[in-house]
């Protein structure tokens, strides 16, 4: 349960931070996954240099997306009641889960993800009727490029361009000087609303650290097209991923992170 002064910073700042929301167990399945994704050659790097389409030699911003198609595990995690409970205090509910991917920041070559406000892709009526939940998979430090708001900034919103450093991204340019970084322990969380600015930096040190990122939406503020395409985590239309997955996933989290953990 958060605290009523809790939903007010999300509700006022457009930004809230969870320290520990998952325990070391949690992100040692996380981190397992993570290894797999790598593994298998799954991440893609979307750094390009400085033209938005050359991709980077030098530089990588490693991004897996979508995760649900590929992790029991990472389907499982916005089923889980202590997200499901916070998303639902913060937004309101019901509401459905809209992205899953994942940013992985290599060592002393990892590029941060440009400033954006993602409801400058997702153009939904009220910027607080959505929220991102971004994991630190890892610790997630100023050096190591960890995930910067800019509080209050939903009030406002930026025009935003290509982003000449990412094959796909776009862009704005908020006043920086406003930035706060919000540095985590791993398995701390960080909730901003789709009005948000937020970005992150490069990693400067020589350990890799990823971000886990899972966009939550209300029902009520989903785009007519997409209405169909996207998992019912609460309300009347919520089946626990049956609907969606063919089979039941909510309530499966705990044994996820025993499966994963006595496989690796
Ligand atoms: O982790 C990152 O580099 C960017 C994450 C992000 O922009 C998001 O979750 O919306």
């Amino acid at each position: 349960m958060l605290s009523t002064q809790q939903v007010e910073q999300f509700h006022t700042q457009g930004y809230l931070a969870l320290p520990h929301f998952f325990d070391a167990g949690e992100v040692a399945a996380l981190q397992a996954e993570i290894e797999r994704f790598k593994r298998e050659g799954r991440l893609r790097n979307v750094a390009t240099e400085g033209d938005g389409k050359t991709h980077s030699t030098t530089k990588a911003n490693l991004q897996l997306i979508p995760l649900f198609d590929k992790s029991d595990l990472l389907r499982a995690l916005p089923f889980e009641a202590r997200v499901t409970g916070a998303v639902g205090q913060l937004i309101g509910e019901p509401f459905v889960l809209h992205l899953d991917q994942m940013f992985l920041k290599p060592g002393r070559h990892g590029m941060g993800t440009s400033w954006h406000q993602d409801n400058a892709y997702f153009k939904i009526a009220d910027p607080l009727k959505g929220t991102a939940m971004w994991i630190a998979a890892h610790d997630a430090t100023v050096a190591n490029g960890t995930i910067s708001v800019i509080p209050g900034s939903f009030r406002e919103q930026y025009p935003h361009s290509r982003d000449p450093n990412s094959d796909h991204h776009i862009r704005c340019y908020p006043p920086e000087e406003q930035a706060m970084p919000i540095e985590l322990e791993a398995g701390g969380v960080a909730f901003f609303c789709y009005g948000t600015a937020h970005a992150t930096g490069a990693n400067n040190t020589e350990r890799e650290r990823a971000g886990i990122a899972f966009h939550f939406l209300r029902t009520d503020f989903i785009p007519e097209e997409a209405r169909f395409q996207r998992t019912h985590l609460s309300g009347p239309e919520a089946t626990g991923g049956e609907k969606e997955y063919g089979v039941k996933v909510g309530g499966t989290w705990k044994r996820e992170v025993e499966r994963v953990l006595a496989t690796n």
